[in-house]
């Protein structure tokens, strides 16, 4: 039997993110597994590297029940952060470069030397060297925002972009720090690191075994983005956006308009 067209769902894909143009899923139609998925997003993130564009960390997707309920997917999930994604705090970002931007609050991890593939974490302040508030802004590249497991994995889980806070040393516990996300000095959102995973902690060991299945490896100095803690809210034109995370600070960023 002939596999699934891996490149050409990669350029499908990447195609829709470069012109902002939503696309029709096409893991059903095309066969596409997990396995299958990982590769279209190892060639659809393999396209921008060959544009000059650098690998600079991992971030993890629907670690909350709030996020899984969200979308109606209920796997953990990874995908690749390039450079070109960062925004600075407090940076404007681009709307006509986003068909459907949404934002979320999250916890960002700066990787310090992480142990070998198979090995576990230790002591998790010897593999994070920093913590941060972070705001990702997700942007599917599929009609409404509607995708099943494979469709999401191949679009490079929505990534879209990302604001990193203050970087903070690791504080004592990081399982139950409110959160919260305010759009124009209102608030959208409000939820608990707790509900990453139990613990945004626990994410990182995930990431290490799930990115390693398929034979990614975390780096020293790469940014890790644990996953949202609330649901994601739409970024609409001129909105102001923040998340603040207890005994981290803020995050924040600004919508053109
Ligand atoms: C998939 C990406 C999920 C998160 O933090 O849970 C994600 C999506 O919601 O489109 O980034
Ligand atoms: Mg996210």
């Amino acid at each position: 039997m002939i596999g699934p067209d891996i490149a050409g769902i990669a350029e499908t894909l990447g195609t829709a993110a470069d012109t902002a143009t939503a696309t029709a899923q096409l893991a059903a139609e095309t066969g596409l597994d997990v396995d299958a998925a990982y590769a279209v997003q190892t060639a659809l993130v393999q396209r921008r590297l060959d544009r000059g564009e650098r690998l600079v960390g991992l971030k993890m997707g629907l670690t909350s029940k709030a996020k899984m309920a969200q979308v109606g997917v209920d796997e953990v999930i990874w995908g690749r952060l390039t450079d070109t994604m960062r925004i600075p705090d407090g940076g404007t970002v681009d709307m006509a470069a986003f068909i459907h931007p949404r934002v979320e609050p999250e916890v960002a991890f700066l990787l310090d030397r992480l142990p070998e593939p198979g090995e576990p974490v230790g002591d998790f302040t010897d593999a994070v060297r920093a913590v941060a508030p972070a705001i990702e802004l997700i942007d599917s590249r599929y009609a409404n925002f509607t995708f099943s497991l494979p469709d999401v994995i191949a679009d490079n889980t929505s990534a879209g972009a990302f604001v990193i806070g203050p970087w903070s040393p690791v504080p004592d516990g990081l399982d139950n720090l409110g959160v919260l996300l305010e759009i124009d000095g209102r608030l959208a959102q409000v939820g608990s690191t707790a509900a990453i995973l139990g613990d945004p902690r626990r994410a990182l060991d995930e990431g290490i075994r799930l990115a390693g299945r398929h034979g990614v490896r975390l780096r020293e100095g790469w940014v890790f983005l644990a996953g949202a803690a609330t649901a994601a809210v739409p970024l609409r034109a001129g909105a102001h956006v923040r998340a603040v995370v207890e005994k981290l600070g803020t995050a924040s960023l600004r919508a053109s308009s």
